[in-house]
């Protein structure tokens, strides 16, 4: 018999430092790449690796994130236990929201018993990457753990973001410290240290236990409390490798396993140089192992002339002539009018970029009309005034109007 195994993919993140990307959506439910939301990634992961009973548990600014998920990711009907659902904080402990990853899934115990799976998988959505979840899985039985969390070497400098792992050499972890101010080094590599990736395989009644004892301490979060006491009060808590156990070959063109969290503008800015060029760090395109998304159904590109160098180009895009554009990103229905330049852009849908228009270093949320002869990316300082400018000098020029159509 094969392991049940139903999953909590945490949807509810606000995605602060996205801002304003997230004025209007939670983080995963931004735009990544040519055609995807980030929270494609987590999912096509957990579908991929056969785990296909999926809540998506959600909170802050939800409603494109319902909608895509209405849109992308309704399974049959007639296959029972798969699906992926959205759960709403319906305060059913409660008179509160969700108050932390720990008591969101707390609150949602009653799916948990209903299923009566053998584990549980909880998953963030906010990072780029391709994981075969079921060589997770694998590595906590063999280990006979009561919960796995992946984990990867980061820099030394980024790990202050991130839940900070000590293990012994065969994955049992020692230490635990939640976003620590002074994070220690790995051994051996004092340039980096090993972080949780916030993915988590629990035994289901270690889980169970666990946030009952959470709640009773009036305890919400995973990273900050309940991993913790769950070290403290010795059970067997194991790092899986994601660097070292990847089986090889699932991107073939990757020399590396990619992960990214694209928590703020110039991460996520960055991310998407990993996915252009003729060998991209990160290819979404692998057949063994695909990322799923949208099914708009609009039809291809239509280029009309232009120079168009290392850029990818969405559904239902149109290039006029005499158009300039580089190592950019163009989602669907996005139009480009002659003389237009575009250098390191990502334009999301419905974005017409004027005739004489130049941009450079530039992020254009939806639904925009980006006015002839206008130059953003040239002077940050003037940007600056109208516009959020990252520290590594992004230019976000927010969500427009959502009845601007760039097409008409
Ligand atoms: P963070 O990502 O900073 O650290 P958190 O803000 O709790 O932690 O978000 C974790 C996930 O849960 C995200 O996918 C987020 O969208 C979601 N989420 C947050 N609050 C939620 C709520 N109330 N309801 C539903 N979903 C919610 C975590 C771990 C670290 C680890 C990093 C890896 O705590 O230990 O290193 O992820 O990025």
């Amino acid at each position: 018999m094969p392991d049940r195994i139903i999953a909590f993919v945490m949807a509810g993140g606000q995605g602060s430092r996205l801002q304003p990307l997230t004025a209007a959506r939670s983080k995963p439910s931004v735009p990544f790449g040519s055609r995807y939301r980030i929270v494609d990634f987590v999912l096509s992961n957990l579908i991929n690796s056969q785990i296909r009973t999926i809540y998506l548990l959600v909170q802050y600014k939800s409603q494109s994130l319902i909608e895509h998920v209405r849109k992308a990711w309704t399974i049959s009907p007639l296959l029972k236990d798969q699906f992926v659902t959205v759960v709403p904080p319906q305060m059913l402990l409660g008179e509160s929201w969700f108050q932390g990853t720990a008591d969101a899934v707390n609150q949602n115990i009653n799916l948990i018993e209903e299923h009566g799976p053998d584990l549980v998988a909880v998953f963030g959505a906010d990072h780029i990457y391709r994981m075969d979840v079921s060589q997770m899985v694998a590595f906590h039985k063999e280990r006979e753990a009561d919960v796995t969390i992946s984990a990867l070497p980061v820099p030394l400098d980024d790990a202050k973001s991130f839940g900070v792992i000590a293990a012994d050499s065969n994955g049992r972890i020692q230490g635990f410290q939640e976003k620590p101010a002074s994070p220690s080094p790995m051994p051996g590599d004092p340039t980096k240290a090993y972080a949780s990736m916030g993915n988590y395989i629990f035994s289901t009644d270690v889980l169970i236990k666990a946030l009952q004892d959470a709640q009773q301490a009036g305890e919400t979060d995973f990273g900050q409390h309940v991993l913790p006491r769950l070290l403290a009060s010795k059970h067997r808590l194991f790092a899986y490798d994601f660097a070292t156990n990847e089986i090889p070959g699932i991107n073939p063109y990757e020399d590396q396993v990619y992960w990214r969290d694209v928590g703020s503008i110039d991460a996520y800015f960055n991310a998407h140089k990993d996915v252009l060029g003729a060998e991209p760090v990160f290819d979404a395109f692998n057949p063994e192992w695909p990322i799923y998304s949208s099914n708009y159904q609009g039809p291809v590109a239509r280029v009309l002339g232009g120079q168009i160098e290392n850029t990818l180009l969405g559904a239902a895009t149109m290039i006029h002539d005499g158009t300039r554009i580089r190592n950019s990103i163009i989602r669907r229905e996005a139009v480009i009018e002659e003389g237009a330049e575009l250098e390191d852009c990502i334009i999301m849908d419905y974005v017409r970029v004027c005739k004489g228009a130049r941009l450079r270093k530039v992020i254009v949320d939806r639904h925009n009309v980006i006015e002839a002869n206008t130059e953003v990316g040239y002077d940050r300082d003037a940007d600056a005034k109208r516009y959020k400018v990252s520290a590594g000098g992004v230019t976000v020029i927010p969500s427009g109007q959502p009845n601007i159509f760039a097409r008409a």
